[in-house]
Order: C-alpha cells, then sequence, then structure tokens
C-alpha cells in the first residue's frame, strides 16, 4: 500500500498541472479567432497615367485587400492563381512559428503556385502587432499584388499609448507605365539596372502632379487637434522613400508590428528603408 501511494502521489500532481495547463491553454484560445480569406489572383484592367494596363491583382483590387486580425488569431488564405504567372504570397514580417511552410518565398519555403493552381496557407499570429503587410514573393508580380497586413492587440488589450481618434494605412508604392514583369526581364536579360517607375503611389494612386490623376488623389479626413494613427507601409519596390506632413510632427509609436516604449522618438521625417512598416 505504502509503494502504491508513492508512485500514485506524483502521478496525480503531473494529473492535476497537465489538467491546469490544458484549461489555461483552452482560456487563451477562447477568444481566438480563424479568419478564412479568398485570393484570386488574376488580370484585372487598372488605368493609370492615362493609359490601362492589364494589371495583375488580388480579387481585382489593386492595392489588394486589408486584411484586419488580432493578436492570437489565424489567417487561412486560400490563393487561387488565374494569372499566367507563377505565384507566391509572403506574409511579411509575421513570425511563422512552427509553420515555415506558409512563409511565401517562392523556392525558398515553397515551390510558386502554377497558372490554373491553388495553395493555402494556414498560419497563426503570435505575440505580434501593428502593422504588416503581404505581397507576391515571384519575379515582380508585388508592384500591384501586395496590401495591408494589421495586427490589432489581443482581444480584450488595447494599445499602449492613447486610443487615436482614426487610423488610416497608407500604402507608398510605385507604378510602372509598362508591365513590371517585363520590366525586370529586361534588366536581367542586359545586366542594366531596372527602370525606374513612372509614379510614386499612396494606396495605390499617383496623385495630382502627374498626368490623368488629379480626381484619384487619396484624400483622408482629418479634424484640427485629433490623434491619427497613421499605418505606413512602404511597399515600394527599388526605391527608399521618406515621409513627412508638412507642418506636423510625428511620433512612432510602433515599427514592424512591435509597439516602441515608453517614450516614442518624435521627427518631421521619417526615412522608409524599404519595406519597413510603422
Ligand atoms: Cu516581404
Amino acid at each position: 500500500m505504502e509503494i502504491f501511494n508513492s508512485i500514485a502521489n506524483p502521478f496525480c500532481s503531473f494529473f492535476i498541472l497537465g489538467l491546469l495547463l490544458l484549461f489555461a491553454n483552452a482560456v487563451s484560445l477562447a477568444n481566438a479567432t480563424t479568419h478564412n480569406h479568398d485570393f484570386v489572383v488574376q488580370a484585372t484592367p487598372v488605368k493609370r497615367l492615362c493609359k490601362t494596363h492589364s494589371t495583375i491583382t488580388v480579387n481585382g483590387q489593386y492595392p489588394g485587400p486589408t486584411l484586419e486580425v488580432n493578436d492570437g488569431d489565424t489567417l487561412v488564405v486560400n490563393v487561387v492563381n488565374k494569372a499566367r504567372y507563377n505565384v507566391t504570397i509572403h506574409w511579411h514580417g509575421i513570425r511563422q512559428m512552427r509553420t515555415a511552410w506558409a512563409d511565401g518565398p517562392e523556392f525558398i519555403t515553397q515551390c510558386p503556385i502554377r497558372p490554373g493552381g491553388s495553395y493555402t496557407y494556414r498560419f497563426t499570429i503570435q505575440g505580434q502587432e501593428g502593422t504588416l503587410w503581404w505581397h507576391a514573393h515571384s519575379s515582380w508580380l508585388r508592384a500591384t499584388v501586395y496590401g495591408a497586413l494589421i495586427i490589432h492587440p489581443k482581444e480584450g488589450s488595447s494599445y499602449p499609448f492613447a486610443k487615436p481618434t482614426r487610423e488610416t494605412p497608407l500604402l507608398l508604392g510605385e507604378w510602372w507605365d509598362a508591365n513590371p514583369i517585363d520590366v525586370i526581364r529586361e534588366a536581367l536579360r542586359t545586366g542594366a539596372t531596372p527602370n525606374v517607375s513612372d509614379a510614386y503611389t499612396i494606396n495605390g494612386q499617383p496623385g495630382d502632379f502627374y498626368n490623368c490623376s488629379s480626381n484619384d488623389t487619396v484624400i483622408v479626413p482629418v479634424d484640427s487637434g485629433e490623434t491619427n494613427l497613421l499605418r505606413i507601409i512602404n511597399s515600394a519596390l527599388n526605391q527608399q522613400l521618406f515621409f513627412t506632413i508638412a507642418n506636423h510632427k510625428l511620433t512612432v509609436v510602433g515599427a514592424d508590428a512591435s509597439t516602441l516604449n515608453p517614450s516614442p522618438p518624435q521627427s518631421s521625417c521619417w526615412d522608409l528603408v524599404r519595406p519597413q512598416m510603422f
């Protein structure tokens, strides 16, 4: 009997500890959500700088859809390739914990999705919050196949700074008045640097300095005195970009899906080393 007790007691404590761990795990997973999305990669007529191109997009949108999740959530994205190029999607800045095959760079973590094929990415966001982005990781498809990936704090927790009045994603990009795939192919063929882009874009729009663009400038409405959270993504391919707002100071509260604490730096201009996200 005594022998039985000395074995049974430690076993019993391990059993209870195991039950407690299981329970704690279930509680932490209770609020986590699984987000299902379909990404159809397809040629879409897009008119910029007075000319319509057959542009590769996701779901016909340029830039592509914005994904919004909470820390702890799972993303399931079924990518269907209806374009004539190979494609993969990279989830830029996501720490792929035990899901390295979902990272996306072609020929590094996966074979490309062939025209007519599909692939489902599945991963969980763990311990990250802020602004990231997703983009194609095959050739130069990422010139037009990209979008914002916004990670809100875990359900029930808040930002470590005052709640902003508004949140606005700003995706800075480049537009070629040509097929971007042709631009990189030509550069590889000749050994020269790729042709520079024909316009810089904000949320896919070149703005009113460019031809045929004056009606499509991105306008973010703000009221005097309010605090705005700008989610700035440098989705340009080749250029280093600088971001500033005339007569305003910017406070950086986070970078690369981490918040900066406790005293965020202030400046009037930020240098965005590609492809950083603030
Ligand atoms: Cu990337």
